[in-house]
């Protein structure tokens, strides 16, 4: 089953990748469409969970907009999605509606944005990541203590030492991170768990990302001010800290396995 719809997803995304590839002038050998898969371009990952379609729709959030309190501001959330993600759609909607690959899944063509209209890529990927971060968060009214599960925590000392030098990392890699932009923890095709960050709404599945940056995305920090400023102005540094509050980090595992 799960096959087939790989094979569909293939299949209907390679009408577009035709155009593309000849456009970037790759030579098309007999049935070498047909032959296409993610191990023909090097170190590249899909996230086949990412179910929406053309035209894309904002989806729901998982929560009330005042879940994330007081961590994360109703107002902020509000603005955050209906206003920012909302555009990202609108605008992801206009990008692709005159183009032959309009139906392609949206994280295939992450694999080739480079050859695409930079509006693709700004708002795929913000449609993207904003999908994905909402459903990274939980709400955690009481202030308790949010830490993964232990099967998770293993996976993270494996990788990282322990479950604090991996959360130092991060913190400090969205911290620095100069601008705006996302920081990740990817897994690449070797398994390996790693840190990454992306400027503005790039993400670990493009191809405009270096190779040993990329990866499927496990978890994500928007560090755009806009995700915060309103609570925090400049203070990102909190923000970062109270991120760690409101991990949900089942829907992190479950992309794990
Ligand atoms: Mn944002």
């Amino acid at each position: 089953m799960k096959t087939n719809r790989r094979q569909f997803l293939f299949t209907t995304s390679l009408i577009g990748f035709g155009w593309i590839l000849n456009k970037a002038g790759f030579l098309f050998g007999h049935q070498s469409s047909l032959h296409y898969s993610e191990e023909t371009i090097s170190n590249s990952v899909m996230d086949s969970n990412f179910g929406d379609q053309f035209p894309y729709s904002l989806p729901k959030l998982p929560y009330a907009y005042d879940a994330l309190e007081p961590f994360i501001d109703k107002q902020t959330m509000e603005i955050h999605h209906t206003k920012h993600h909302q555009a990202y759609v609108n605008n992801l909607n206009k990008a692709l509606e005159n183009q032959s690959f309009k139906n392609a899944p949206l994280v295939e063509l992450f694999k080739k944005v480079s050859t695409l209209d930079k509006a693709i890529r700004n708002n795929g990927g913000g449609h993207y990541n904003h999908t994905l971060f909402w459903q990274m968060l939980k709400s955690n009214k009481e202030n308790k203590e949010n830490l993964p599960s232990q099967k998770l925590i293993e996976v993270l000392n494996k990788h990282f030492g322990s479950f604090e030098n991996f959360k130092k990392e991060f913190s400090e890699k969205a911290l620095k991170l100069f601008g705006s932009g996302w920081c990740w923890l990817v897994k690449d095709n070797k398994n390996t768990l790693k840190i990454v960050t992306t400027p503005n709404q790039d993400n670990p599945l493009m191809d405009v990302v270096d190779e040993k940056d990329r990866g499927f995305p496990l978890l994500g920090i928007d560090v755009w001010e806009h995700a915060y400023y309103l609570k925090y102005q400049n203070r990102r540094a909190e923000y970062i800290e109270n991120f760690w509050k409101i991990i949900n980090w089942e829907f992190v595992e479950n992309r794990l396995s």
